[in-house]
């Protein structure tokens, strides 16, 4: 942003600093139990993936061990990693998920 009034006589440029939010990734972490179809509908429902590359991001995981979600705000990340927790425990599956910095 930028701010100027020279009409008064007055005005002088000032610019307005935006900060930038330190980017965090959100990783899905591999494990010997959890379905490869519940991998998938996760990466589908919480990080709006198509049924495509949330296919190819599980497998990635699969055959890696990890794999990136996303990358999003520290407050949005550990949103999304708490959700896919809960629905993992309530299906009680051990999936995986956690945040580090970009
Ligand atoms: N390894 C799991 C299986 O063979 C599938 C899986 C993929 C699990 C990705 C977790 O984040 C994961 N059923």
């Amino acid at each position: 942003d930028h701010d100027d009034d020279r009409s008064t006589g007055l005005g002088v440029a000032t610019q307005t600093r935006v900060k930038k939010p330190t980017p965090y990734r959100v990783l899905m972490l591999n494990d010997d139990y959890t379905p490869m179809e519940f991998v998938v509908l996760c990466l589908q429902r919480f990080f709006r993936m198509s049924m495509e590359e949330a296919t190819r991001v599980m497998l990635h995981v699969h055959q890696r061990g990890v794999g990136v979600c996303g990358v999003f705000t520290y407050e949005v990340a550990e949103t999304k990693v708490a959700q896919v927790m809960d629905f993992a425990r309530q299906n009680q599956h051990p999936l995986q998920c956690t945040l580090e910095k970009a």
